[in-house]
């Protein structure tokens, strides 16, 4: 299987970390700028987007959560580790909604939409499920975190602003994780993996 991603991308380091908790070792990694709407992308996605998994038999999945559902088939989330998993995506979507309009489109802090959208992380923030940076094992877990910690690395100030105290210290324990670590975009950048196996 191959997963194809960015550096920069919240939605490939989740796919990244989901396949990591599941030891995937011999999956391939591929780096790309998808904004760059590469033909090899555009040939097995059409919206130019990442992370894409491809699979063995050749399936094209796109979509950071039908990825994370391929790669454990098995798993059948509880109705409470899918309110964490609701309340995890629909914070980091809002998140990158506003960080695209404002850094891809150009808008300002006055857009309505990058208005509304921070306004929602504001009030959003003091309502986070509690984050466990030690259940390392939990998938639902590992989604909020590497969601909180996206919205800390893009909106600092509101992240600070807003977020409870446990939220932010488990954040600050979350993102010294060796994991977490060789997973942000610089460390990526830098290693260049080729397969999962390459992230120890
Ligand atoms: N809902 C999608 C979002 C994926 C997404 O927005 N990916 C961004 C990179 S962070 C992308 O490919 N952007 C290029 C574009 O939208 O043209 C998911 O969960 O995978």
């Amino acid at each position: 299987m191959k997963l194809y991603l960015s550096h920069t991308s919240p939605y490939g380091r989740l796919c990244l970390t989901r396949a990591r908790l599941l030891n995937l070792n011999d999956l391939e990694l591929h780096f790309l700028d998808p904004w760059q709407n590469p033909g090899e992308l555009e040939a097995l996605n059409p919206f130019s987007q990442i992370p894409l998994l491809l699979t063995d038999s050749g399936e094209a999945i796109y979509n950071s959560h039908l990825i994370c559902q391929y790669l454990a088939p098995e798993e059948v989330p509880s109705a409470a580790e899918l309110a964490v998993t609701a309340y995890a995506t629909t914070l980091l979507d809002t998140a990158v909604q506003a960080f695209k309009l404002e850094k891809k489109a150009g808008e300002s802090r006055e857009h309505f939409l990058v208005k509304r959208c921070l306004e929602a992380l504001a009030r959003a923030l003091p309502l986070a499920p509690a984050l466990h940076p030690a259940a390392r094992e939990s998938w639902p877990q590992m989604m909020l975190g590497v969601c909180l910690l996206t919205v800390k690395l893009r909106y600092p100030e509101i992240f600070t602003a807003y977020a409870r105290s446990d939220t932010q210290q488990a954040v600050s324990v979350f993102e010294q994780w060796d994991f977490v670590q060789r997973t942000q975009p610089e460390a990526l950048q830098t290693q260049a993996p080729a397969m999962l196996a390459d992230l120890p």
